[in-house]
């Protein structure tokens, strides 16, 4: 499995499955679980929505133990990175995530519904409770940030274009080392569109793509 296929599973199965099931996810005791195995001495910088964050994981099934994932046993063994909170990965994950220093270690129990919810998806089964072990290595402030946005937004017109954020997949992937076809990002581009092209003119203004609050702005 290749890290951008992880990153685009999960960014896959959040749009076509997992979003639905969110809509229902509101239970009141279906929660995320943290517990810190291991907190490094010196903490300087904490994950927060939004950031660049570089972990490797292995993913469990609470009912038996039984190990369905895990990132150092993946053909490349690279640790993988994905922007938190912004459902690059199952939301059980980004809420689990957050306010993490690198070189913490975790323990993250996620709900069905914050996982992969009432389908599953294989090889995890349907309404599984899946337990996390996560090692944050690395976090840069991430591609959700205004920087980012001005970086993409190449014409400098305060609004991206899907050749410009087509062009941005272009480099996330050349730095990822993974070749893709065309055909690839013009999927990705078109759900990327899908997702937050709210008001549907073709084009992600600072607003819609901005998902971080625009505070900062
Ligand atoms: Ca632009
Ligand atoms: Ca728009």
């Amino acid at each position: 499995m290749s890290v951008l296929f992880l990153i685009y599973a999960f960014f896959c199965l959040q749009t076509h499955t997992v979003l639905i099931e969110f809509a229902v996810a509101s239970e009141p005791n279906e929660e995320v679980k943290i517990e810190v195995l291991y907190m490094p001495e010196n903490c300087t910088k904490k994950s927060k929505r939004g950031d660049l964050l570089n972990a490797h994981y292995d993913g469990y099934l609470a009912k038996d133990g039984s190990q369905f994932y895990c990132s150092r046993k993946t053909k490349s063994g690279h640790p993988h990175w994905f922007v938190l909170g912004v459902g690059e990965v199952i939301k059980g994950l980004d809420l689990g995530l957050d306010n993490m220093c690198p070189g913490e270690r975790r323990k993250i129990t996620v709900p069905p519904s914050l996982a992969f919810g009432e389908k599953g998806k294989d090889p995890v089964p349907p309404n599984a409770t899946v337990v996390f072990e996560v090692e944050l290595l690395h976090l840069t402030r991430g591609p959700r940030s205004i920087e980012a946005f001005k970086e993409i937004d190449r014409d400098n017109d305060k609004t991206l274009t899907k050749e410009e954020v087509k062009e941005f997949l272009r480099w996330e992937a050349k730095r990822l080392d993974t070749k893709k076809d065309e055909s690839y990002f013009d999927d990705v581009v078109k759900d990327v569109f899908r997702r937050n092209d709210h008001d549907g003119d073709g084009t992600l203004s600072l607003k819609e793509y901005n998902v971080l609050g625009h505070d900062e702005l």
